[in-house]
């Protein structure tokens, strides 16, 4: 069987690239190894750029997005005690950012693509990728045991940081560049009204904490945590002491504590691989790139691959133009270069790195004055953190 374009995995990049090519008459097909459930299961990403939401809107998928959203001007640094109020809206010139929670967002998109008749097959087993170098790229699979393969004209490599894509490249054709943090985030989400009505990013000479939420009555919060450490040692309990020891007063009097439904621990990570382009296979989102989520950037730079891959492939099928598929991996990679940085320094900023010593506390001391003091230092984190044109 021929179609135009398979995509591997069905995150939140594959299903936009779905959404768009559909939307333009490209025929996909997606192949996603675990179940629907499963990948509506996992709680990852909650802040989306204005640029993302317009994406969105523009793929027909921003009904919800758009009624249950909730619009951000500004969140909160809480340094050793001290509150700062980072006014993203003023600060930027008028932008904001959207709390959505990653899994609602995945949601519209299988709604969508259901209602569009797309093919999507779950539980597809021992994806393989063939002759992408050739002029007809082809893909194997199995499902329910019977082994099926799907030629294509493109591949879109959608299936994240451990996915097949990536690692079929001769590691002779990739560049990949990686840091590895000595500690990484224990996640909690729990049916309480949220501390308070914006994100409360903490640093704590015991490690760093965010306060954030999906929704008025569902909260999310982290802890920087060693990477030793095992989600069964952290009790509710233990949780919410631990955190109420990294916060102030105000937001120890406004704390709504209650049981958890989902805990987790995500090791954190800076990697890019570069190019993303190998002749008919084109990487995008987890699968090329990888942030710490200090900066709420991973998601927002899945959306931006997705629109420079969607416009290159939509121009070629319409006038057989490869000028945009050509400059793909140039133009994705310099805005991902953006978000690695502004991600790496809003790490650095915040987390305890006890192996930098007393230097290294007084650097991120000298920085956090710098934010409060300064409107240029407020701008150039506002500019980011609310995203980067495309
Ligand atoms: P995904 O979401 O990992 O989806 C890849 C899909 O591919 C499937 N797959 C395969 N399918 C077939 N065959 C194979 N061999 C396959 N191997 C894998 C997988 O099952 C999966 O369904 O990648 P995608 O689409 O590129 O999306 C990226 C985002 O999910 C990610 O960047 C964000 O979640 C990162 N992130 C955040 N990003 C933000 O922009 N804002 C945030 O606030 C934010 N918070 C976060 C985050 C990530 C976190 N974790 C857990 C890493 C918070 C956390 C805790
Ligand atoms: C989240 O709500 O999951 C979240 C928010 C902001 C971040 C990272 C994660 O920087």
């Amino acid at each position: 069987m021929h179609v135009p374009v398979v995509i591997v995995g069905s995150g939140p990049s594959g299903l936009l690239l779905g959404q768009l090519l559909h939307l333009a008459g490209i025929e996909t097909v997606i192949l996603e190894q675990r179940s629907k459930a499963y990948v509506l299961g996992r709680i990852r990403a909650g802040v989306l750029e204005q640029g993302m939401v317009d994406m969105l809107e523009r793929a027909g998928v921003g009904a919800r997005l758009r009624a249950e959203g909730l619009v951000h001007e500004g969140f909160d640094i809480l340094f050793e005690g001290r509150r700062h109020r980072v006014d993203l809206h003023g600060l930027s010139g008028g932008t904001d950012v959207t709390v959505y929670g990653q899994t609602e967002l995945t949601l519209d998109l299988m709604n969508a693509r259901d209602a569009a008749g797309a093919k999507t097959v779950y539980e597809a087993e021992d994806v393989s990728i063939h002759d992408f170098d050739g002029e007809r790229a082809r893909v194997r699979y199995r499902k329910d045991g019977l082994e099926a393969w799907l030629e294509c004209d493109f591949i879109a490599g959608c299936d994240g940081f451990h996915g097949v894509c990536r690692q079929s490249v001769s590691p002779s054709r990739i560049t990949t560049h990686e840091r590895e943090y000595p500690f990484g985030w224990l996640g909690v989400l729990s049916e309480t009204r949220p501390v308070s009505e914006e994100l409360i990013y903490v640093s704590h000479p015991r490690g760093f904490a965010l306060c954030s939420m999906r929704s008025h009555t569902l909260s999310r919060y982290y802890l920087q945590c060693g990477l030793e450490e095992r989600v069964e040692e952290w009790s509710d309990e233990r949780f919410w002491e631990e955190l109420r020891r990294r916060l102030d007063d105000a937001a120890n009097r406004d704390l709504v504590t209650g049981p958890s439904i989902e805990k987790s621990i995500a090791p954190l990570r800076s990697f890019v691989a570069e190019p993303m382009r190998f002749g008919r296979l084109f990487l995008a989102g987890d699968a090329a790139h990888i942030v710490p989520p200090t900066g709420a950037k991973g998601l927002n730079l899945a959306a931006s691959d997705v629109h420079y891959l969607s416009g290159a492939l939509i121009d070629y099928y319409r006038t057989n133009n490869e000028r945009g598929l050509d400059a793909y991996s140039q133009r994705a990679l310099r805005r991902v270069w953006q978000a690695e940085r502004f991600s790496w320094w809003m790490t650095n900023l915040l987390h305890l790195f006890p192996e930098n010593g007393s230097f290294g506390r007084e650097m991120q001391r000298a920085e956090f004055a710098y934010l409060t003091a300064s409107r240029a230092a407020g701008m150039a984190l506002a500019e980011n953190y609310v995203g980067l044109p495309y």
